[in-house]
């Protein structure tokens, strides 16, 4: 029998007892979520401002996607790919043409469609490029994060994320993030390499914003080298920054205009988190068929990926978002947002600056990154109902639902307003 929860102490308590100790979270027991909102086990609401790291861009249980779940659920759940089912190929027609690539590969979690990106690129490498073999190189950006396993955690520069997890996957060449003169040098240098593999904007390094022609140069550098151009959209993707892609930087159409100058097609596109609404893991890989091509029957796989209840929840999760036009709000939401944030920054000297496009923003806390004060204004935030993290020590990620309402909006920033002044009282005495 499952024990029963009668407090966020006791659930706390067992959390720490029989849970490895990977995570560091808020001190806050959710049970139920609604929309933009979070309930704890005492009853008490919140607005979400995480959004479970963006993959809950619909909002919390969303009807329409529960109702898809729940008929699919009472159908037909998994098949394995050793076998055909009717909801994957409709699924594959309509997440192809929603983002103009001829075929995706469908898997799971988004660290998976990472390995996934760099298999792919590594073989179009060796048979289409002619790279000879195992030479291949792959550019990564510093302070990179693509996920937790051992070859992604192979290139990143986090300590902790990959002390003592080695030894280390080789083929990864660093370069600075928004440097395109130091692309360019790893591309010349680097005859070898196959693909640039890049988040539009970082997340996990703090919501840093590259220069705006910063991916359009990038591509046309790759072109040049007959690289091919990776685009890690996992968390910035799927209307979050305002568009539908953070590549398809300052068009907010949903992706189903004409391609606009603004567009960078990546030669791979990675997607999970909000491809499922946050109801369960669905990832996918979209490339052309020149690059696709080189996957051939037993060279890469997953038991559920590509299962029916996963496709038939994408597919729904998708629709919401042209329906609702969800990229369009984040658009509209963001740019208040951000004002808001620049006009506490003039009363507060703890709101350093503010970045962020869309509704995927942060603001930096003026204090040391070993500080403890971006932790304590978030708890203090969730004491006064709204729900964010911090990275990297002294920044506040900032990154609700796309279905918030103008109104909504703008309580939350007086929250955070609220929040904020009073925590400058209180560290003045
Ligand atoms: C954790 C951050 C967010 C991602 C990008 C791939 C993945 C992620 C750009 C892997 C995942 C997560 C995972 C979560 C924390 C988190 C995160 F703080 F680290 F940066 F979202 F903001 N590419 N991001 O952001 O996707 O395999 O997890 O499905 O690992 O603790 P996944």
């Amino acid at each position: 029998m499952m024990q029963e929860i009668s407090s966020s102490k006791e659930a706390i308590q067992l959390e720490h007892i029989h849970g490895a100790h990977n995570y560091h979270p808020l001190p806050v027991v959710l049970t139920k979520g609604e929309g933009v909102f979070l309930w704890d086990v005492e009853g008490k609401k919140y607005f979400d401002f995480l959004s479970a790291y963006s993959a809950v861009n619909q909002g919390h249980c969303h009807p329409r996607i529960k109702e898809a779940l729940i008929a699919q659920a009472g159908t037909l759940t998994l098949t394995s790919r050793a076998f055909h089912n009717d909801v994957l190929g409709p699924y594959e027609k309509y997440i192809t043409e929603y983002f103009g690539f001829d075929k995706v590969l469908p898997m799971n979690t988004g660290v998976e469609a990472v390995e996934t990106a760099i298999k792919i690129a590594r073989k179009w490498g060796y048979e289409k490029k002619g790279v000879p073999e195992q030479q291949a190189k792959i550019i990564v950006a510093e302070n990179n994060f693509h996920g937790r396993t051992t070859t992604v955690i192979s290139f990143s520069n986090d300590e902790n994320a990959r002390k003592n997890f080695g030894p280390y996957t080789p083929g990864f060449i660093r370069i600075p993030y928004n440097d395109l003169t130091a692309l360019k040098a790893a591309l010349t240098n680097h005859p070898e390499t196959v693909a640039f593999l890049i988040e539009p904007i970082q997340g996990e390094a703090g919501v840093n914003t590259p220069d705006e022609d910063y991916m359009m140069q990038a591509k046309k550098l790759c072109q040049e080298h007959q690289t091919l151009l990776l685009a890690d959209e996992i968390q910035t993707g799927i209307g979050r920054t305002g568009s539908l892609l953070a590549v398809c930087g300052n068009c907010s159409c949903e992706g189903h205009c004409e391609k606009q100058e603004s567009y960078v097609e990546p030669d791979i596109l990675i997607l999970g988190k909000a491809l499922s609404g946050g109801f369960f893991p669905v990832s996918a890989v979209l490339a052309n068929n020149p690059i696709m091509e080189v996957i051939h029957p037993g060279q890469h796989g997953s038991t559920f990926g590509g299962n029916p209840l996963g496709a038939k929840i994408a597919i729904t999760a998708l629709e919401i978002v042209r329906d609702e036009k969800l990229s369009q709000n984040a658009r509209a939401l963001g740019k208040v947002f951000r004002e808001r944030m620049e006009l506490l920054a003039e009363k507060s000297h703890w709101v350093k600056l503010v970045r962020g496009w869309g509704l995927l923003n942060a603001i930096v806390i003026n204090d040391s990154p070993d500080s403890s004060t971006a932790w304590d204004i978030c708890v203090a935030l969730k004491d006064n109902g709204l729900l964010a993290k911090p990275t990297h020590g002294n920044i506040i990620r900032f990154a609700p639902p796309l279905v918030m309402s103008m109104e909504e909006l703008h309580s939350c920033c007086d929250i955070i307003e609220k929040t904020i002044l009073a925590f400058e009282k209180t560290e003045v005495e």
